[in-house]
């Protein structure tokens, strides 16, 4: 290793060590161990141009390992990036720029907020084919408008996730030979010796989900970890470099899990100097240092930003119809301005949501090429698949992703779709499997990205299948969750309304919208003005009324029967239909007031936990038991969601 490559690894790994000490708290382990990999992967390799942070074409870098946040600042910091001194001695304290884990959005550079392990390997799958995809479509002999590589680091912990394994999985099948891993080996986790969890042969693993698989056995050795990357650009499948490092390597616990993720104390930072030999002032990069990042990635990367810039200009002469579209992708020009072709169900027809849903996605798709997405084995059942045809090696341009049943890789996949920027990522399934992907729809809140999530099967109307298959408790996890659109549309109305407003621009949440099994009724008295507003009033009693049924889905025309048999007996109940808690917790007082008016006696109707509807209804008909396998004719007496039923717990409960 050359002195320059020594000086800056022993600064990253002595000022990160500092750093971590001073926040009184971090992960120093990682930062020692894998300073080498971080350092050799910006200097050489990596294309980014701190000039222009959101190039399109800058390769994208994924810390999977997010508890290495504090060596991902400092490289960033050397690069260029406007993360300055000052913000990395505020490492982890309210308010900073540098945050305990990468947050996407929040800090410069940060292409993703990671942190839950696994997230990151699989999020990273999913810009590889993006990434993937706008090759295929844009470029042209001599000209590599979109070539970039996904580098993604992990750890231990990132490899032993499910999520993992999914995503790695549908990364061979799929050949996505863009994708690199390296992954930062020190046989150490948190709880210890890595040898007392896992006894697999990695390589063999990777190898036979379609990897390939190269090894660096001196994770210190910089040459040989960049001539393993140099190799793994050459690969034509996704690549795992496991780079085996030293956790905490010169601490004087190094190899052990308590340097994990404890800051050392004063004396070992101490330890760590005079074993580095490193005698700069503390929290120091030398000029060299500094110098090295200028000239190796942030000029270089400028420099390579530039160029691309004008391959791009060439480009726009030589294929001009192309051009245009390219831009289209890049600054997200899409929209939906012609409507022909939008299916259109008369009022009285009958048809389930979730055919609806399919149905109108396809429309979407026709008329928003940078939209792709799939089902996780359930097409057939959810109706979403995405156009173009399948996905892969074959046929790079198809905009259906076929996940197979890895639901919560898809739906992280999903996230990154969206994060390579210029596509939309959706994923559909059961809702009830929505328990199996839901870290990744937190992922996509937390980051205020607009993936996109569409399930079938939304009650314990799923019937036959019975209760693993029924869900219950979803709905009231989606609502819970900070900065999450769930829409749960009535009829076609509603649902084409809130499919169009999914994909529409500028919304800064994921949006998840369920579906019905079963057909309902399309009504004459919804209407998207109302959905967009998350709930309205449907059906306004025909005399003054003190009484209100809040209700959702296909629950909804229930309640207008309800209200109905109601007024034959002298009770004048307004009906409100309410898709979406999220948008109508953003209304006005007044709109909201409107709508529930304070003067009302409230009852909630919803086939799911009675829980988030108390937050409006006095009285909650729920369902707050798991479901029972029967056909679905049976349901709804089993659970009391007849006329009859409904308007008893109302005269009972709520009168
Ligand atoms: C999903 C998830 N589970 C648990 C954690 C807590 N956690 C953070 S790092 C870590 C150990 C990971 O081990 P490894 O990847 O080998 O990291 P190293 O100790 O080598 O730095 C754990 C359990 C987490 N961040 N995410
Ligand atoms: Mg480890």
């Amino acid at each position: 290793m050359s002195s320059i490559d020594t000086n800056c690894v022993n600064s990253l790994r002595v000022v990160g060590a500092e750093l971590i000490t001073k926040a009184k708290s971090g992960h120093p382990g990682i930062v020692l161990g894998a300073a080498p990999i971080m350092h050799t992967l910006f200097t050489r390799h990596i294309k980014l141009s701190p000039n222009d942070e959101n190039w399109f074409n800058r390769d994208r870098f994924v810390l999977s390992a997010g508890h290495g946040s504090t060596l991902l600042y400092m490289v960033l910091h050397l690069s260029g990036y406007p993360i300055k001194m000052s913000d990395l001695l505020n490492l982890r304290q309210k308010g900073s720029l540098t945050p305990g884990h990468p947050e996407y959005g929040h800090t410069p550079g940060i292409e993703i907020t990671t942190g839950p392990l696994g997230q990151g390997i699989a999020s990273a799958v999913g810009m590889a084919i993006a990434g993937s995809y706008l090759g295929a479509k844009f470029n042209k002999p001599d000209y590599d408008i979109v070539d970039h590589y996904v580098y993604v680091l992990c750890g231990d912990g990132d490899l032993q996730e499910g999520i993992t394994q999914e995503a790695m999985s549908l990364a061979g099948h799929l050949g996505l030979n863009k994708l690199i891993v390296l992954y930062d080996s020190n046989d150490v986790q948190l709880d210890g010796d890595v040898a007392q969890t896992n006894s697999e042969n990695t390589e063999m693993k990777v190898k036979a989900m379609g990897w390939d698989y190269f090894k660096v056995n001196d994770g210190n050795n910089c040459d040989d970890i960049s001539k393993a990357i140099d190799m793994a650009k050459q690969s034509t499948k996704p690549v795992m470099i496991e780079i085996k490092t030293i956790i905490g390597y010169g601490a004087p616990n190094s190899g052990e899990s308590s340097v994990h993720g404890k800051p050392m104390p004063e004396e070992d930072v101490k330890y760590l100097r005079k074993f580095l030999e490193y005698n700069e002032p503390e929290f120091t990069f030398n000029e060299e240092v500094i110098k090295y990042y200028d000239e190796n990635v942030k000029n270089r990367g400028n420099n390579e930003c530039d160029t691309w810039n004008q391959t791009v200009h060439a480009y726009s002469r030589a294929y001009k119809e192309e051009y245009d579209e390219l831009c289209k992708f890049m600054y997200d020009e899409f929209e939906i301005s012609d409507y022909t072709g939008l299916p259109v169900y008369e009022a009285g027809s009958k048809e389930s949501t979730r055919k609806v849903m399919g149905k109108v996605l396809d429309f979407i798709s026709s008329r928003l090429p940078n939209v792709m997405g799939g089902s996780a084995d359930l097409t057939a059942s959810t109706m979403v698949k995405g156009a173009d045809g399948i996905y892969g090696t074959q046929n790079p341009l198809g905009r259906n992703i076929k996940f197979g049943v890895r639901e919560h890789a898809m739906a992280a996949i999903c996230n990154g779709i969206t994060l390579h920027g210029g596509m939309r990522g959706f994923c559909s399934g059961f809702f009830v499997f929505s328990d199996y992907l839901k870290p990744a729809v937190r992922q996509a809140a937390i980051m205020h990205i607009p993936s996109l999530f569409f399930f079938s099967h939304d009650t314990v109307c799923v019937g036959e299948d019975g209760p693993t298959h029924q869900p219950v408790e979803q709905l009231t996890m989606f609502r819970a969750t900070p900065n999450v659109n769930l829409y749960r549309p009535a009829d076609a109305t509603e649902m084409t309304a809130a499919m169009l407003d999914a994909f529409s621009k500028g919304n800064d949440y994921p949006t998840v919208i369920t579906s019905s099994r079963q057909a309902v009724v399309n009504l004459a008295s919804t209407n998207a003005e109302g959905v967009k507003k998350g709930a309205y009033v449907v059906y306004k009693a025909t005399k003054p009324s003190k009484y209100t049924i809040v209700t959702c889905g296909t629950e909804l025309s229930l309640c207008l029967d309800v209200a109905k048999k109601l007024e034959e007996n002298q009770v004048y109940v307004n009906v409100v239909s309410m898709p979406s808690m999220f948008l109508f917790d953003k209304q006005s007082k007044e709109y909201k007031e409107s709508v529930l008016p304070k003067d009302h006696k409230i009852m909630a109707v919803e086939m799911g936990a009675s829980m988030p509807w108390y937050k409006y209804a006095d009285y909650v008909k729920g369902i707050d038991e798991f479901g029972k396998s029967m056909p679905i004719n049976h349901i709804f007496g089993e659970y009391g969601f007849t006329v009859d039923a409904i308007y008893d717990e109302f005269m009972n409960n709520v009168k």
